[in-house]
């Protein structure tokens, strides 16, 4: 649709040419060269431009973001305290990560009491009173919902666990067992768990002699949404947050919720053990699109959010498309897997996969990125950009190289990706610092999550073993505390405080008040936040315009161009490798106006060829002066 054909077309129909003059006044000091006060609008007007679609979300983790009564974990009263940090980054959306009272099993995504907040956390006042800050900035609020699941320790299970003739009974899924030659009970099918690959995600309950489904942990008790009396009360609970003002959703896992209702036994993917990956029979499941549509009929219609679906699973664009169709979708945006999972490969003991680190190189990269750009921009969907979340290792470690001589340069590297993609742009926090993620030499018993211990249980020397594998996939990698300035604990929590998890060792020389300084230009914070004026001053091209490769053989770059209805062409060109390299410029008279090394600008534009060679991880972005 963007193709060659539409460029030629279009060319000449730019006329917003005092801008480029504005751009190519690089900033003198540091040849970061990315100014940013220019008033420009280009693009056509768009009907469907949306605000969360040009919106910059930021994700907070809350047990890891800001302790202000001092008790080692982050509370909500720790991200309003913060807010101002956040809209001089250029954020309008913080999506807050659960903070719902919960045993915490798994960091909140295990709910006892939806329109609770978690005691540590604070109270619904706090919340109040942070939708209320951020309104005064302009900015919005929007929650983690996670109604897949409950916590176990949630009244709807406790009552349904308790006899079989409970009235929420069947508000879980229940099944009777099968029984071995012994007459001992066994699980229902072969299923195993997400987060605890060797085990089964049926569970044994003592009270009614039946299991219960349980697809995460065994304290996730999976709620059955066949039933109409569980949609109702999931409205509700979106209802309660809507009027309280919330302005929309991530909704965890949110294609499982439609089980197969046969409970099929999985095929035998991992030879040898009892039980098996199932997601294919309950990923976007039979009734998934009715839920979904009902869901928004009854609720999401009604008022003016967002929504990002997390969809795990699923590898058919088809199915995305359908969810997120701008005219006849259910919910605004997905997150897929594609892109954090570029290096999984399968592994053939529980675990291996999750825990895997495979080769992949720029073309791996290339071809992921641009088929999902394609197939939204194609398709009449629309993007979420994301390279961190909390499930996930910090980007620089993950995709560049984060040694003290390269992480600024990688970090910056994927933040000029990110901020040039057609989508919304999702930043998680501490990516803005360049954090990585926890260093090899911490032990197990620094890694926090469930996922860790149930992957191997009991088992130090194994887990010893899987040091390596754990520092580069683990999902604790992206949870260590926020590192706000160099005081001990990074001034997440006072120094005589212990923070639930470990301070990354790396904080005395990688935190926010060390990058918010206005004497450092170049920092990774400064950097993102250029790119981010860049961005939504340039929505046109960067968010809403066409995406097309350049260059699509190079072994090393990563490069493309984004196109405006107006004609207006932004380049982006990003070296993907630890090592030098070398991009053939089309003829277009590029000007270039950003880049991650200090003079990168000046060699660029004084190369007098249209070869550019490009240093280890090096980005530019250049723009294409009207004719
Ligand atoms: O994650 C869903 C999910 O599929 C993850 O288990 C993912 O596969 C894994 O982390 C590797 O990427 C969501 C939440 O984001 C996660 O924190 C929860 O543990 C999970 O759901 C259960 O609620
Ligand atoms: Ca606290």
């Amino acid at each position: 649709m963007w193709g060659r054909s539409r460029w030629a077309e279009t060319r000449g129909s730019c006329c917003l040419c005092r801008v480029d003059q504005f751009l190519m006044l690089k900033h003198s000091r540091v040849g970061i060269g990315l100014l940013g006060a220019s008033k420009m609008s280009v693009g056509k007007s768009h009907t469907d431009r949306q605000w969360w679609k040009e919106a910059v979300v930021y994700q907070i983790y809350p047990a890891s973001f800001n302790d202000t009564n001092n008790d080692g974990r982050g509370d909500v009263n720790g991200v309003t305290e913060k807010l101002d940090y956040l809209k001089d980054l250029g954020v309008d959306v913080v999506w807050l990560s659960p903070i719902y009272d919960s045993p915490q099993v798994d960091n909140g995504y295990d709910i006892a009491d939806y329109k609770k907040i978690y005691p540590p956390y604070g109270t619904l006042e706090d919340v109040d009173r942070l939708i209320q800050e951020l309104g005064r900035r302009g900015m919005k609020l929007v929650m983690d919902l996670v109604v897949n699941h409950t916590s176990d320790q949630h009244p709807w299970f406790l009552e349904s666990r308790s006899s079989k003739s409970n009235p929420k009974r069947d508000w879980y899924i229940w099944r009777k067992p099968k029984y071995d030659v012994e007459g001992k009970p066994r699980p229902p099918n072969n299923w195993n768990q997400i987060l605890g690959e060797a085990h089964s995600a049926w569970i044994f309950d003592e009270t009614t002699q039946e299991y219960y489904f349980a697809a995460f942990t065994p304290q996730q008790s999976d709620l059955n949404w066949e039933n109409p009396d569980v949609r109702a009360a999931v409205y509700d609970i979106l209802r309660f947050w809507l009027d309280r003002g919330v302005a929309g959703f991530r909704m965890d896992v949110i294609n499982l919720i439609s089980k197969d209702q046969s409970f099929p036994d999985a095929e035998v993917v991992i030879p040898g053990q009892p039980y098996q990956p199932a997601t294919q029979h309950f990923a976007n499941g039979p009734r998934l699109h009715e839920f979904l549509g009902e869901m928004r009929r009854e609720v999401l219609d009604k008022y003016d959010q967002m929504t990002v679906g997390e969809m795990p699973f699923i590898y058919d664009d088809k199915e995305f498309l359908k969810i997120v169709h701008q005219k006849d979708g259910f919910l605004n945006m997905v997150f897929h897997f594609e892109l954090v999972d570029i290096d999984s490969e399968r592994g053939d003991v529980p675990g291996d996969a999750r825990m895997s680190v495979g080769n992949w190189d720029v073309s791996d990269l290339r071809r992921i990125i641009s088929r999902w750009q394609r197939i939204m921009i194609d398709g009449g969907g629309w993007n979420s950009l994301y390279c961190e979340n909390h499930d996930q290792p910090r980007s620089v470690s993950h995709y560049c190289d984060d040694s003290d001589e390269y992480r600024e340069y990688g970090s910056k590297l994927l933040a000029m990706m990110e901020t040039t993609l057609s989508g919304t742009l999702f930043v998680y926090q501490g990516e803005e610092l360049g954090m990585r993620n926890v260093p090899l030499a911490w032990g197990p018993e620094e890694y926090k999550d469930i996922e860790v211990n149930e992957m191997y249980p009991n088992d130090q020397e194994k887990l010893q073993k899987a040091r390596r594998a754990l520092r580069a996939k683990a999902r604790d990698n992206g949870r260590t505390p926020m590192q706000w300035d160099s005081s001990p604990n990074g001034g997440f929590c006072p120094e005589e405080v212990t923070p639930w998890m470990r301070v990354n060792d790396d904080y005395p020389v990688v935190n926010a008040a060390a990058q918010t300084k206005p004497e450092a230009t170049s920092s990774v914070y400064h950097f993102w936040q250029r790119l981010v004026t860049l961005r939504k001053e340039n929505a046109g091209a960067l968010v809403h315009g066409g995406f097309e490769l350049i260059d699509e053989t190079n072994p090393d770059v990563f490069s493309y161009v984004r196109v405006a209805d107006s004609g207006e062409k932004w380049v982006v060109v990003l070296n993907f490798t630890g090592h030098s390299a070398t991009w053939e410029s089309p003829k277009w008279g590029l000007q270039w106006v950003a880049g991650n090394y200090a003079d990168g600008l000046d060699k660029v534009q004084s190369g007098g060829t249209d070869l550019v060679h490009l240093r280890p991880w090096e980005g530019l972005i250049a723009r294409q002066p009207c004719n």
